[in-house]
């Protein structure tokens, strides 16, 4: 068809889905007596004793108001007579959550054209060509998807549809939890305009700030300024982005996961550590396990990273490229040993869980190195 891509690309159907109160929600689906009281998941800092901060909470503790990022003992202030109150520490929880985070993301992925996971419980799924670019196909799509994740996982999620990525994730924000909502292409001003301008996506407490001293309070009223203003308040980047955003216009793509560009390995530690002499025997073990495939495939590589899930799942990376190609295993020992010993010397306090060794950048060894040779 002539018009075919460009046309279909330009009304896009995009989903954004989060999981409810992720942590807790699985805290409650293995045990159910949970569900009819404040279910509030710690990270306790290693400094013990009840220090720490709140992952995330059931709903039922947020009309106590405990939130996300707050000190555990104000989140105890807050609940605070309130019969059958649980504390739950995630540290115990996360090989759970991982679990549940795999399952959840093989139902979404397995209902998009394109699929992206943002975070342990979140993705964006381009669904353009399963619903023909419609909009009542989508929210019937969508409507199942909740029903499909509910049924195989036993999880409640809110989903966000929208012509792209900014507003399917601003959409998915609206109602929560087991929300959906739907922003249609012709109905993207009066969902954005009356909103305030902090609930733009990517407007920060200090760009806010900036926006309130320059008379902005609603996006509507930022979608007044002229692009010239906003690049002279605030750059290039960011002031064409706002300028964008506020008309509800991003053509980022849904980005699935790269084909095979690198070769990796990851492990999880035997204990949760930023202990050097712990994990520097498992790094090395990576180092050879991702160099024997790089022989047996016959690649060379520029660029080596490692890769560090810390105990909360979040993930850390750090990546030096080389000046040429290499497919030594002495130079990928060295590189990494850097790496780790400069990101463990770095500020932070959270745990290491798992690892992982990368290599990209990858080009075809001249010589490849028979299987018969390298045996
Ligand atoms: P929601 O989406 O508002 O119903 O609630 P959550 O808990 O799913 O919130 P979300 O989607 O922002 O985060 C997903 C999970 O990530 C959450 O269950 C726990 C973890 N998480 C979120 N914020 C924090 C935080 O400030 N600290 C730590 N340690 N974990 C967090
Ligand atoms: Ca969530
Ligand atoms: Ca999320």
């Amino acid at each position: 068809m002539a018009l075919g891509e460009s046309a279909v690309m330009d009304r896009r159907v995009i989903f954004c889905v989060d999981v409810d109160y992720f942590y807790a929600q699985c805290e409650e689906l293995r045990n159910p007596a949970l569900r009819a009281v404040p279910v509030v998941v710690c990270m306790y800092s290693a400094r013990g004793e009840g220090s720490g901060a709140v992952a995330t909470c059931n709903y039922i503790a947020r009309r106590y108001g405990v939130r996300s990022g707050m000190p555990i003992y104000r989140a105890r202030r807050l609940l605070r007579g309130v019969e059958g109150a649980a504390f739950i520490s995630a540290r115990d929880g996360f090989p759970y959550y991982e679990e549940k985070s795999a399952q959840v993301m093989a139902v979404l992925r397995s209902a998009a054209d394109r699929f992206e996971q943002v975070s342990v419980d979140e993705a964006y799924l381009d669904v353009t060509q399963r619903v023909g670019s419609d909009f009542n196909r989508a929210l019937e799509l969508a409507l199942n998807l909740k029903g499909r994740v509910k049924e195989l996982t036993g999880l409640t999620c809110s989903v966000g549809v929208g012509p792209n990525k900014l507003l399917a994730k601003m959409a998915v924000d609206m109602k929560k939890p087991d929300g959906l909502t739907v922003v249609r292409p012709e109905e993207v001003r009066e969902f954005l305009w009356p909103l305030p301008v902090g609930r733009l996506y990517g407007v920060g407490v200090k760009t806010e700030e900036k926006l309130r001293e320059a008379g902005v309070s609603t996006i509507g009223d930022l979608a007044r300024l002229p692009l010239e203003r906003l690049v002279h308040l605030f750059g290039r980047s960011l002031g064409s982005y706002l300028y964008d955003a506020a008309r509800g216009i991003d053509h980022e793509p849904v980005e699935e996961a790269a084909e095979v560009e690198s070769i990796s390995r990851m492990t999880t530690l035997r204990e949760n550590t930023r202990d050097y002499n712990l994990i520097w025997p498992e790094m090395e073990a990576l180092c050879e396990q991702v160099m024997e495939q790089v022989r047996l495939e016959g690649w060379m590589f520029r660029t080596i990273s490692i890769l560090l899930v810390m105990e909360d799942l979040t993930t850390q990376t750090r990546s030096h490229s080389l000046e040429t190609p290499t497919n030594s295993l002495e130079v990928l020992k060295k590189v990494v040993r850097q790496l780790t010993t400069s990101y463990l010397r770095e500020e932070g306090r959270l745990l290491v869980r798992r690892i992982g060794v990368k290599v990209s950048g990858l080009v075809r060894a001249h010589h490849q190195v028979s299987l018969r040779e390298f045996l």
